[in-house]
């Protein structure tokens, strides 16, 4: 094999094992792909309505306008918006899906949940606004559920969504409210995409970006509620040593991938596991179960109970080449459907869970509040079945693992500070970045994507950062990469952090009692935590009176992909971050939607969108973004 396709060791260790099993990657499958469209690549590529498909001509040579008469700039608009409405609704769904929960806990139908953080339920409920007195926890729970399921459904949109307004800076909130943009409403901002972009609707390209920004709002509302609930149920992160990459799947032991988001399926795969450890011994796998995680539930199980990552997004089928997991059990997004043959090969039970995600090919257990615990406990037995017909000469184990600190929360880097000074936990933080120990801070998200190295730009970015003294935070397939890296590690922090900001992760960490440095990169979690980032922004810039877009903060999605990662780069861009793109978005068709996304929108909101490629140009425009708005603070 000539061609880099990972910079990950055990994906470079397995892609041979798959070949000789005679299974297809998503690296054949990109190949196979080869050339892809240009016109799509463009975003001038429009299928809305059956005049068509219409597609302009970048050079200018044939057509510029749609059977409709819509330009390039009006169908890219329309194109980029719909994907941010895809992505909102995902995120959303899942929030919707954990706030239903708690409502269920509230009337004790849930059996198999409970509020496992009441501390945090209790903040959440003080934050929304939410009277507590007289209130027993149920009561409370109860409170909080419908208040947030009111900004899915509110019937008067001019109402701002209570989660945005109460986790946002004043001057923030107040800024976009000039725009126009501040959601109301969950579905509503989904749905008036999908009404505005329809054949002879919105034709404005500014007009539709603008929708694009208040819906990409909507899921920054979704994804907060989303954290912040499921830690009111399964607990606030704390932070947690555990390891990373394909080697976490055992020899011995009945491997039981979770795979997807939503930790209400995971948690209970995690429970019954547990209970039911020793059927597996009987079964002949002395190490028992052993649950790993893959994609975004994997970074939620590993921040909540240490459970090992087996890996991030790009790879996920390898996890099945290795012949030795037993069950992989999805849930919703990022499953590849290519799964259902590759599982094939194998023994591997691929368990759907979900009426909205099913894969045909694939065991379909029906998971709801309900009945969870009886269908976690069907999964778990089925991984342990499956553990029977396991064949030994297919079994392709790695050796590559690294260890990897998780449970980054906001709380926990607060309670970390603390030790620092317990009587203002942010001041020790605030005082590191203006005296320029810590330049500032960069928040990692995003996908894998074969269209790049995966894994290689996170890395390559971050080695630059950190000698550059910036602290780093990361999420989703990012915090993968790191994890998988070996850089979420205080030894990670010993061989590539610059000096001052070593001496900072140190002097923090040994106050918090780890005695060492705090991990180079802190987990910070899901995707959906990424609000814990804006969470950190927003105490920062409240305790010095700035609106978010003055702090030396950036974000960086060197290889993203999912729709998903469209909606909360345009929220990091709304709420005044510099966004840096590792892969050039589908945009480039319209000179005035490219335009307006990476400079225009600068005097709307602070932020703004860059495209690079190259992860050393990357990490000096990331550098030069934050040293701009230190000059901009005096600092
Ligand atoms: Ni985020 Fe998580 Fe990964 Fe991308 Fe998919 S798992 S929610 S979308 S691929 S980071």
């Amino acid at each position: 094999m000539n061609k880099e396709f990972s910079a990950d060791q055990a994906v470079k260790q397995m892609l041979p094992f798959a070949k000789k099993a005679g299974v297809e990657t998503v690296w054949d499958r990109f190949e196979k792909q080869q050339p892809q469209c240009g016109f799509g690549t463009l975003g001038i590529c429009c299928r809305i309505c059956w005049q068509g498909p219409c597609r302009i001509d970048p050079f200018g040579e044939g057509p510029s306008k749609g059977v409709c008469g819509a330009d390039a700039d009006t169908i890219v608009a329309r194109n980029l918006i719909r994907g941010i409405a895809g992505g909102t609704a995902a995120h959303s769904d899942h929030g919707k899906h954990i706030a239903l929960t708690l409502l269920e806990i509230s009337e004790k139908k849930a059996e198999g949940y409970q509020i496992k953080d009441e501390a945090k339920l209790r903040s959440v409920a003080d934050k929304l606004g939410l009277p507590q007195e007289g209130r027993d926890l149920y009561e409370v729970a109860g409170a909080v559920a419908e208040a947030t399921l009111e900004d899915f459904f509110r019937k008067d949109e001019s109402i701002h969504c209570s989660w945005f307004d109460k986790t946002l800076p004043k001057e923030r909130v107040e800024k976009l409210e000039k725009l126009g943009v501040v959601p109301g409403n969950i579905n509503g901002s989904i749905a008036e995409i999908m009404a505005r972009t329809h054949i002879g609707t919105d034709a404005d390209p500014v007009n539709l970006l603008l929708g694009g920004i208040k819906c990409a709002l909507a899921d920054y509302v979704g994804m907060a509620l989303a954290t912040d609930l499921s830690d009111a149920i399964f607990g606030t992160p704390t932070p947690v040593k555990t390891r990373a990459n394909l080697g976490v799947i055992k020899e011995a032991a009945v491997n039981i991938a979770v795979h997807g988001h939503n930790p209400l399926l995971s948690e209970l795969v995690c429970d019954l596991a547990a209970e039911l450890n020793e059927e597996a011994i009987k079964a002949g796998a002395k190490d028992g179960i052993n649950v790993v995680g893959v994609c975004c539930t994997g970074n939620e199980v590993m921040m909540r109970r240490g459970i090992p990552l087996a890996t991030n997004f790009l790879s996920q089928e390898l996890a099945v080449v290795t012949g030795a997991l037993d069950a992989m059990v999805v849930d919703v997004q990022c499953i590849m459907p290519s799964l259902a043959a590759v599982k094939d090969c194998f023994h591997t039970e691929l368990i759907t869970t979900m009426p909205t995600c099913k894969i045909s090919g694939a065991t379909h257990v029906e998971f709801s509040t309900e009945t969870a615990k009886e269908s976690a406990g069907k999964i778990v037995k089925l991984a342990i079945e499956a553990y029977k017909r396991r064949n030994p000469a297919k079994v392709n184990l790695s050796d590559i693992t690294q260890t990897a600190y998780a449970g980054f929360s906001t709380e926990a880097i607060v309670a970390a500070l603390s030790a620092v000074d317990p009587n203002d936990p942010l001041k020790p933080l605030l005082d590191n970045i203006v005296n320029g120990n810590i330049r500032g801070v960069v928040l990692f998200a995003g996908c894998n994507n074969p269209n790049v190295v995966q894994d290689h730009a996170f890395t390559a970015i971050a080695r630059e950062l950190a000698a550059k003294n910036v602290l780093m935070l990361a999420t989703g397939c990012g915090a993968g990469a790191f994890a998988k890296a070996g850089l979420m590690t205080p030894e990670a922090t010993e061989a590539y952090a610059g000096d001052t900001l070593k001496a900072v992760l140190t002097a923090i960490g040994e106050a918090a009692g780890l005695s060492g440095p705090l991990p180079l990169i802190l987990h910070m979690g899901s995707c959906v935590d990424n609000t814990r980032a804006v969470a950190v922004a927003t105490a920062l810039a409240n305790k010095i009176g700035v609106d978010l877009d003055k702090l030396p903060v950036a974000a960086s999605a060197p290889e993203c992909m999912s729709e998903k990662a469209m909606a909360i780069g345009t929220w990091a861009v709304s709420l005044g971050l510099p966004t840096h793109l590792g892969v050039v978005p589908q945009i480039l068709g319209s000179e005035l939607v490219t335009k307006v996304l990476t400079e225009g929108v600068k005097d709307l909101t602070g932020g703004y969108f860059f495209v690079e490629t190259e992860p050393k140009a990357a990490a000096a425009k990331l550098l030069g973004a934050i040293e701009t708005r230190r000059a901009g603070l005096g600092i």
